[in-house]
């Protein structure tokens, strides 16, 4: 795989003060695939410089041409869809189709609403005596991770990039090369230099300096709980903005009325598709305590299916995560019927599609966020039951909702403590806002609402 030994800064690849590399893994069949610059806090701070002195340019140009701009990206990035998708798929294993049709489509789709939101976008608007503008926040630190490569890093670039702000983004250590094929197309675009800059690195050294750097006024975090909180406790010291899409541990709320075996088949699907590794994955399915055998029966059969079909998950670590998340579930008493805690090949790291049934609310693998290929069953009484364990975790990131029809789903929808739900399958937005409730999260990606957080807004009196 093509891979540059240095860093995008100012326009161009440039040596790394940092003498660290690293090694990029194949997870399908665990082989070294390419190696990037380990940036340190020099490489760090000489992106946010360049990023600091393009500030000022990139928020005076036009709407019209930062859309212009964007809309060149998008169509770079249709040319190189195969490329992106193969690169997807080589740095985190996900199935070539998977990574056509999402890892590279969504990413299009982003980036061609923001083209348009550019271009549409009130940045000025006369409010009685004053006339309020939206202007750009400043320098960006965006920190993505690996389970979406491209998309997320789009979904953080693209609006940042609309609403006029300069940017340095630090990728995920496991996809750097997706990250770096992205620096590649922004150059292509026409972007002016230093608006869009990419240092490469480990977290805890390049992605620790960037949050902390003074020259950064906000910070865009997409990854753990843990490392979120530590980066909003970092931005909050240092009265920074900061926007944070954390983890999740979404509720598929099957009601009385709704087509179970259809609703039982999406769900499952949405729990397998990228092995798991999905914040808004809906990983508890909740099902009325009359149909849950049948709907045990129905999952067993749907995850049987995806056996050969799943990718591997993206490293040794996190497959030794969710084997841990599964020993967990048969060890707090739930019942193992698909998959297990052993790896199904000898090579890669894969984990076999997994369902457990006769899962409870106070069970580990139903309150913490596992990040694989891992369904649990509950059963609920009522609809007050289903509620309250739908709500009943400390994240609230998506869901779904199946019901006969819409308004029942509507109706239980708003009663749920969560940023997103899909109602009787739903389909992909890009323009729909998305970002967590309580500990899930701080802020939106996405559509308008995404573009509004890369504002700050001034009045002008008259
Ligand atoms: O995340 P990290 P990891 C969850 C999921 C997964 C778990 C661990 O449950 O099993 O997190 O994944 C950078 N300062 N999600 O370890 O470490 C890091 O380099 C600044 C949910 O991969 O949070 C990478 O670029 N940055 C999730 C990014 O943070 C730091 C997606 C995410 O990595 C840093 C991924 C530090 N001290 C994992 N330490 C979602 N919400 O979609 C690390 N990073």
């Amino acid at each position: 795989m093509k891979a540059h030994d240095g860093m995008y800064i100012d326009g161009a690849w440039r040596p790394a003060d940092g003498r660290d590399t690293i090694e990029v893994v194949n997870p399908a069949d665990e082989q070294v695939i390419g190696k990037v610059p380990a940036g340190n806090a020099l490489d760090v701070d000489t992106a946010v410089r360049a990023a600091r002195a393009a500030l000022r340019g990139w928020a005076a140009t036009p709407p019209a041409e930062r859309a212009a701009r964007l809309a060149a990206l998008r169509d770079v990035l249709v040319a190189r869809k195969d490329e992106i998708a193969d690169t997807v798929t080589a740095e985190l294993g996900s199935p070539p189709k998977l990574s056509q049709a999402v890892h590279a489509a969504a990413p299009i789709a982003v980036a061609g609403s923001y083209a348009e939101l550019a271009a549409t976008y009130v940045f000025e608007e006369k409010v009685g005596n004053s006339v309020v503008h939206h202007e750009p926040v400043g320098v960006v630190a965006a920190i993505t991770p690996w389970n979406y490569p491209l998309h997320q890093i789009v979904a953080k670039v693209a609006p940042a990039l609309a609403a006029g702000c300069t940017i340095v983004l630090k990728p995920a250590e496991d996809t750097p090369l997706t990250a770096q094929l992205f620096a590649e197309a922004v150059h292509e675009a026409g972007v002016p230099a230093g608006v869009f800059n990419l240092v490469t690195g480990l977290g805890p050294v390049a992605g620790q300096a960037l949050a902390e750097h003074p020259g950064v006024d906000l910070v865009s975090f997409t990854g753990s709980t843990a490392v979120g909180r530590r980066i909003g406790a970092t931005a909050g010291a240092a009265v920074k903005k900061v926007a944070l899409e954390l983890g999740g541990k979404s509720a598929n709320v099957i009601l009385p009325s709704a087509d179970l075996a259809r609703a039982v088949n999406v769900g499952v699907a949405n729990v397998m598709s990228n092995s798991g590794q999905t914040c808004s994955a809906w990983t508890r399915m909740l099902v009325p305590a009359d149909r849950y055998d049948e709907a045990v029966e129905l999952a067993t059969e749907a995850a049987a299916k995806y056996g050969d079909r799943i990718g591997p998950v993206v490293n040794a670590k996190q497959r030794e995560r969710v084997r841990g998340y599964i020993e967990q579930g048969v060890a707090e008493g739930a019942r193992l019927v698909a998959g297990g805690p052993e790896a199904p090949r000898e090579q890669g790291y894969f984990v076999a599609p997994t369902v457990f049934a006769d899962v409870t609310q106070d069970m580990t693998i139903a309150q913490e966020e596992i990040f694989g290929p891992v369904l649990s069953i509950l059963r609920y009484t009522d609809e007050e039951d289903a509620l309250r364990i739908a709500n009943g975790t400390v994240y609230g990131l998506a869901g779904a909702v199946w019901a006969g029809d819409e308004t029942e789903a509507v109706a239980f929808a708003r009663r749920m403590d969560t940023g997103q739900v899909d109602i009787n399958g739903g389909r992909f937005n890009p323009l729909a806002p998305f970002g967590g409730y309580k500990q899930s999260g701080v802020g939106r990606e996405l559509g308008a609402h995404g573009l509004s957080e890369y504002l700050q807004t001034k009045s002008l009196q008259f």
